[in-house]
């Protein structure tokens, strides 16, 4: 993908077409490629919404969305779409096959690098022994494979569109927590200089993040490692502690 993926937020506020009250308030953040910044916060306060800013399932209503510099509603869809992989809190797998699941947003991946992602996303083992392996049947919505594979299979999609930009929504939370761990390390090997954006509800997940956000009621009420945070911020307290 062209460019660094370099994501920056300015100020940014948003709120639903209807909604009073924002859910987003002045949002400023950057981040880094090489690096992973984390977004932790209680059910509700706006971790995915704030992701779905960045590819523009929805446009910020105040403030900027850059990404390398240039604000996101500049860049065309295309760009865009090569820019960022983003992993739904809601995987979603469509009806066709392992492989062409994979090739959704990456149409020219070889049949060897759909491996490649699929043993980074630590989905080998399970797309070996299904019948037909890369082309083995996919029903609609992804229904014959279990949560924790829909997530695999969902991150291994993400890892073969080869972007700059990684988005996981509580990618990693159907996973246990050996896998989990597992996982992470492969993505830290594989995707180092990338951009990785990761909400996550699971401590574990986020202590090792260059950076955390803690959102609470659609602002940023804290940011800072583990360590830091552990240290300065109750909400990050209240939220590790629960
Ligand atoms: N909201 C809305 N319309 C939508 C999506 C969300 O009005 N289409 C509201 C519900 C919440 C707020 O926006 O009050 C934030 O929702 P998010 O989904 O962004 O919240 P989180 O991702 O932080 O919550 P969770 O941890 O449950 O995923
Ligand atoms: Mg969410």
């Amino acid at each position: 993908a062209a460019g660094r993926g370099r994501v920056e937020f300015r100020d940014v506020s948003f709120g639903y077409p209807g909604a009073e009250e924002p859910v987003l308030k002045d949002i400023s953040f950057t981040a880094e490629p090489g690096r992973t910044t984390a977004i932790i916060g209680s059910t509700g306060a706006g971790k995915t919404t704030l992701l779905n800013l960045i590819p523009r399932l929805y446009d910020a209503g105040g403030g900027q969305v850059l990404i390398d510099g240039v604000p996101v509603d500049r860049l065309t869809r295309e760009a865009l779409s090569e820019a960022v992989a983003a992993v739904p809190q809601k995987p979603y797998l469509f009806s066709g096959t392992i492989a062409s699941n994979l090739r959704y947003g990456a149409q020219g991946a070889t049949d060897e690098e759909l491996w490649e992602a699929l043993e980074i996303a630590q989905a080998t083992d399970f797309v070996r022994d299904k019948d037909g392996g890369l082309d083995a049947p996919i029903s609609q919505g992804g229904t014959n494979v279990s949560g924790g594979q829909r997530q695999r299979l969902c991150i291994a999609r993400a890892l073969a569109a080869r972007p700059s930009v990684y988005l996981f929504d509580d990618s990693f939370s159907a996973l246990d927590v050996a896998t989990d761990a597992r996982l992470r390390a492969a993505l830290k090997r594989s995707i180092a200089d990338a951009t990785v954006i990761l909400v996550a509800q699971r401590v574990a997940t986020i202590t090792e993040a260059d950076e955390i956000l803690v959102l609470d009621d659609g602002r940023i009420v804290g940011r800072g490692t583990h360590e830091q945070l552990l240290e300065t911020n109750e909400t990050y307290r209240e939220i590790v502690e629960s």
